[in-house]
């Protein structure tokens, strides 16, 4: 079983170029787009108390994303606030971001404002044919030193310096890159075997395409964004984080153990406040601990599918492939109310909620020929957050 468990775990391909997109700000961003002379301003996008983000202005004079709105007034009295309770503006311009992305490889949608896109065909193609090798952008998580032909194979952080100077600025060793870069591009343009063990250097050129992809967005729509670029998702998403607004990183496989270890469990993408509680009782604070920690106990404890995530998650392993979902099966429409305990304020409720449901359903008639099909009503309820539903064959064209 245990063998079995390991297994699964599956192939490290080390040769995919993955690169993940999360818009800076969003929402504040396109209200300020919408707005240009609050551009030097601190701007905050208010739903129902909170302020759900605010602008990298708000944040340098202190104001979180999700605070309280009183809270993110008493810390930046100048804050202008806006209200963001209508997502139609923010569906669209997510749409012409995704637009844009989605000409450079396959997009998987991770929400209104993140995409991860495989760009291995992209990076190929540009590494056989032209580099311009003078021109490698952004941040590495990675110690690159030593002489040009050593670099990429000697990319790694101690743990110490993966917070720090682990990250280095590429143009710091650029003339030693641009020496590694040469040698290989000569050699692996003659050699398939060369390109396929180069991973490191595929993810120079990826990010080099990254640059050139953030900068197509940012000139089609407006909007700026950061990037991760590594060779599985789960990677690009934490390099992603790494420096933002509007800055890209690049994490080196080799460089990966490194980066991960000091890293709180709460950093594993899918680790919510619950299971970071879970796991605290077992003994794992980071995610070196987990590494400790076997397959066995960790299915047991949080299933199979879970258990074998977090196995391989906290050795940065990620064998899931970028796949493009396609249109959404279901549109959903929510908020969540303070008080509803009759089936008029249940009435109310739904009626409120109807008019962005049904504007979203022509639209999508119209871009795809569909109609749904069922109904279906989901509630939490205060206390057991159960999410309870229940579901209704349409009889009737919506
Ligand atoms: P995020 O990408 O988490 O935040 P952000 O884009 O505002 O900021 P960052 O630069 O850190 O990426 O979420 C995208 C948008 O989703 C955000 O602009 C507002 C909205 N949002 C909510 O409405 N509620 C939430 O709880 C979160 C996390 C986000
Ligand atoms: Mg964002």
């Amino acid at each position: 079983m245990a063998r079995r468990l390991e297994e699964e775990e599956g192939e490290q391909d080390d040769s995919r170029v993955i690169a993940y997109f999360d818009v800076d700000c969003f929402y504040a961003q396109a209200e300020v787009l919408r707005r240009p002379y609050l551009q030097d301003r601190p701007v905050g996008v208010t739903q129902k108390f909170l302020v759900v983000t605010c602008n990298y202005v708000a944040r340098r004079l202190g104001v979180p994303k999700m605070a309280p709105i009183d809270e993110a007034k008493r810390r930046c009295p100048d804050l202008v606030l806006i209200n963001g309770e209508d997502l139609t503006p923010y569906r669209a311009a997510s749409k012409i971001i995704m637009q844009v992305l989605s000409r450079f490889g396959t997009l998987e949608r991770r929400g209104l404002d993140e995409a991860a896109l495989d760009i291995t065909e992209e990076v190929r193609k540009r590494f056989s044919s032209s580099i311009n090798v003078n021109t490698f952008q952004g941040h590495l998580v990675g110690n690159v030193t030593g002489n040009a032909p050593d670099i990429l194979s000697s990319a790694e952080a101690s743990p110490a310096e993966s917070e720090t100077s682990g990250k280095v600025e590429i143009s710091q060793s650029r003339e030693a890159l641009e020496n590694r870069c040469l040698s290989l591009a000569h050699t692996a343009s003659t050699s398939a075997e060369v390109l396929r063990r180069q991973g490191d250097f595929l993810l120079m050129v990826g990010s080099h395409l990254v640059a050139e992809m953030r900068e197509a967005v940012e000139k089609e729509t407006g909007y700026r964004c950061s990037s991760g670029i590594a060779h599985n998702k789960l990677l690009a998403k934490l390099a992603c984080s790494l420096n933002k607004p509007n800055k890209q990183t690049c994490i080196l496989p080799s460089a990966a153990d490194n980066f991960l270890r000091p890293l709180s469990v709460r950093k594993i993408p899918g680790v919510g406040q619950r299971m970071e509680g879970t796991l605290k009782e077992m003994g794992i604070g980071i995610v070196e601990d987990m590494q400790r920690v076997s397959v066995q106990q960790l299915c047991g404890k949080f299933g199979h599918r879970v258990g074998q995530f977090l196995y391989n998650a906290c050795r940065g392993i990620d064998p899931t492939p970028v796949v493009d979902k396609g249109h959404a099966k279901s549109l959903s429409v929510e908020d969540s109310v303070r008080n509803c305990t009759s089936l008029h304020q249940a009435k109310d409720i739904i009626q409120s909620l109807a008019p962005d449901l049904l504007a979203r359903l022509d639209e999508d008639k119209l871009e795809t020929g569909r109609r749904p099909q069922a109904f279906v009503v989901k509630w939490r309820v205060q206390g057991n957050w159960m999410l309870e539903h229940k579901e209704s064959v349409l009889w009737c064209e919506l």
